[in-house]
């Protein structure tokens, strides 16, 4: 027993006298080890994104976009910190809306995500029964509305504006060709947004050219069924609709190609579709939901999003436009058109014309 006590205390004394000649390098020793330590928590405590994507990618730009924002965010985050500590998970929901919130529910469940992204104005709902269940879990929801929930950030453009610009030049082109005094809107699907603010907002445009205008509005009852959508716009054709604007993502293709065969034009909505089918396409009213995914997104990694919060951007903010420097709408409009959709979106720029 004293002979274990006389060893440890000798070697105390040596370990004290070796720190102590050598102060500094042992100082600075414990100093590295400690910021080693810190860097490699840093690293081990990876920031995991789940993008889920209610629908399919693939002919939906939207989605695209939002997947794209997400993911530039992350490499910005990993380059600028010099690590690879965000990493992006991007699940496909499918298009069967009853399965949504299940899906959602299960990546919530697994804790596998600090932060779950997603697009659509269904997705406030479903999130808000899910957020109840998993009171923790931060989301990001763009194109949609939540406010009052400490965990949920909401992100929405103002879609009265882009629509009625899609309004204003379907009309134009529609006086300048004569017939009837109508424009067609093709959807997927009725919700909120689309019967309260986008259809209204069509409508509202067009009327601002002549207030005699009406919507021919059709629904094709999914995202994905192009043979279904051209029927509905061939109908809208053979009843004198000479332009149509489609909101139903992949089913999009259908219009465009009836369009085309029988000499009719198509406003594209979400993101520049001239390319799509040149001389048919004349308008394109965008979203950036790219920059929104990636700015909102960047907030989140540097600890600023506002959670709680539904901000609205549009066409001032740079989140809605109207493309106007596309060589196929410069080909495919006649000037005249072109200067009066340019006087419109200028009183919008300037503040004469309010569409809140
Ligand atoms: N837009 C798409 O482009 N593709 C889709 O698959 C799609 N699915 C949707 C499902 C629901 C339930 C709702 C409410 C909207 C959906 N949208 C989809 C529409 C999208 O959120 C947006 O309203 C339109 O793209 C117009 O900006």
């Amino acid at each position: 027993m004293k002979r274990s006590l006389f060893t440890a205390f000798l070697m105390g004394t040596l370990l004290f006298l070796t720190a102590f000649f050598s102060g500094c390098n042992y100082y600075d020793f414990l100093k590295n080890i400690k910021a080693m330590s810190e860097q490699a928590e840093s690293e081990e405590q990876a920031i995991t994104i789940g993008v889920f994507i209610p629908g399919i990618m693939s002919g939906s730009p939207i989605y695209e976009m939002l997947a794209r924002g997400v993911q530039s965010a992350a490499e910005k985050h990993n380059s600028d910190t010099g690590t690879e500590q965000a990493v992006v998970t991007v699940i496909e929901g499918g298009y069967n809306q009853a399965e949504w919130e299940n899906k959602l529910t299960a990546m919530t469940a697994s804790g596998s995500y600090s932060l779950i992204v997603s697009s659509n104005p269904s997705l406030p709902d479903i999130v808000s029964g899910i957020s109840a269940k998993f009171p923790n879990q931060y989301f990001m929801l763009l194109d949609g509305e939540m406010t009052g929930n400490s965990h949920v950030y909401a992100f929405r453009y103002n879609q009265r504006e882009q629509a009625y610009m899609s309004g204003y030049i379907a009309a134009l082109e529609t006086t300048a060709h004569g017939g009837p005094k109508r424009i067609g809107l093709v959807a997927a699907q009725e919700y909120p947004v689309m019967n309260n603010t986008i259809l209204p907002g069509y409508l509202e445009g067009a009327q601002a050219v002549d207030p005699l205008y009406t919507v021919d509005f059709r629904i094709v009852g999914n995202w994905y069924d192009a043979a279904k959508a051209a029927e509905l716009a061939s109908d809208m054709i053979r009843n004198g609709v000479r332009v149509i604007m489609c909101i139903a993502g992949g089913a999009n293709e259908g219009v465009v190609n009836t369009a085309s065969q029988h000499n009719a034009k198509v406003v594209w909505f979400d993101t520049n579709g001239y390319n799509i089918k040149p001389g048919t396409v004349i308008g394109s009213s965008v979203l950036y939901q790219d920059l929104a995914a990636y700015y909102q997104t960047l907030r989140y990694l540097s600890g600023t999003l506002p959670f709680g919060k539904t901000e609205t951007m549009g066409v001032n903010d740079g989140y809605v436009d109207f493309v106007e420097n596309d060589p196929y709408y410069i080909d495919a409009v006649p000037e005249e058109i072109r200067k009066k959709q340019a006087e419109m979106i200028a009183k919008i720029r300037n503040g004469e014309l309010l569409l809140p």
